[in-house]
């Protein structure tokens, strides 16, 4: 790198490290900050020597859903990204299985792991009373029940499930920053798949009307500033040694690979997954600075999830890259 440029790359993370330092200054603080560090605290030391294991688990945070974007602070409006949830829930299910920990840090009301195979609103399809006015469940969702009971607790009984909520883009970033600053201790054993959808714009909190905003003012005119990008922090600072994979999704394949392969260079991620909106539930593209892995469903089985295949291969790449780090 010539002069010229590396004093411009300079100046460029000097703005962002501005952004980021003023985006947190002027962020609404968490309800529930030291709790949150408290079960992260007390999830990763259990991790690190969990009982009747000679050595400790690795440790993924999972990110999943869309961060909202509050257009007063007295919410009645947002703007959301689009994320169902199901991503995110059924890797956290591949992993836990791989034998990883996860902290699930996830969308509140999306897709929750060992869910997946509930209806839509499992309360009220799942159960019914029998002849004795008691609660049963329904013969046909029996087994999805029993499963997701069953997975589920056994998850959280190990200590391999950590869930943590949010839904603004505020919460999100000064979650993502807690957890991975817990996770720094892990060095190359944490791993960070962030299949979250974060929102690429947000009005800054201290310029955010406090109360609804009044329709009879007419047509509305708002400023949306940039939401800085925090990949490049999480990579350089807070998790210097852990394993990232963020995600790239667009709607026009002609630009998604070029995309995925920009933010892998300039955020430094090990990977980056690129997917297309209509498609994502087929297959994916690992893009690598060594080339792109395409990743799809087993079609032969009805209910095959791409996930499955993505997990394997990426927990198979982390252990490399662990390897390669203890060496
Ligand atoms: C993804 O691309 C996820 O795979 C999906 C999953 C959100 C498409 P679902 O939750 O869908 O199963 O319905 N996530 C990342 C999306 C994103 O916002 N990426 C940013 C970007 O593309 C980078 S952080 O610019």
């Amino acid at each position: 790198m010539d002069s010229v440029n590396a004093s411009e790359s300079e100046t460029q993370q000097l703005t962002l490290d501005v952004e980021i330092e003023s985006f947190f200054e002027s962020t609404p603080p968490l309800k529930d900050s030291a709790g949150v560090q408290k079960k992260l605290h007390d999830f990763i030391k259990f991790n690190s020597s969990p009982p009747g294991c000679e050595s400790g688990r690795r440790v993924v945070c999972v990110t999943c859903g869309g961060t909202t974007v509050p257009l007063e602070q007295r919410c009645v409006r947002y703007i959301d990204n689009f994320s169902s949830g199901h991503r995110g829930a059924a890797s956290t299910e591949y992993f836990i299985k791989a034998g990883y920990a996860v902290v699930y840090l996830h969308r509140r009301e999306t897709c929750q792991p060992y869910c997946r195979y509930l209806p839509e609103d499992p309360f009220l399809e799942c159960f019914e009373f029998n002849k004795e006015s008691s609660i049963q469940v329904q013969p046909s969702y029996s087994e999805a029940v029993r499963r997701a009971i069953g997975d589920h607790h056994a998850a959280v009984a190990e200590g391999r499930l950590l869930k943590i909520p949010f839904t603004t883009i505020f919460e999100y970033l000064q979650m993502l920053r807690i957890i991975a600053m817990s996770m720094k201790v892990l060095g190359s054993h944490a791993m960070f798949y962030l299949a979250a959808a974060v929102s690429d714009f947000y009005v800054p909190w201290k310029s955010l009307a406090e109360h609804k905003i009044q329709s009879a003012s007419g047509s509305l005119d708002m400023q949306l500033a940039q939401v800085p990008k925090m990949l490049s922090v999480l990579r350089k600072e807070w998790a210097p040694l852990a394993f990232c994979i963020s995600f790239k999704l667009e709607t026009d394949s002609k630009i998604l690979l070029e995309k995925a392969d920009m933010a892998l260079k300039k955020y430094k991620m090990h990977m980056v997954v690129a997917n297309e909106l209509l498609t994502r539930k087929e297959e994916v593209t690992i893009v690598t600075n060594n080339g792109n892995i395409p990743v799809h469903r087993d079609k032969t089985q009805p209910c095959s999830d791409v996930e499955q295949p993505l997990v394997e291969l990426l927990v198979h790449k982390h252990s490399a890259y662990v390897d390669d780090s203890d060496t």
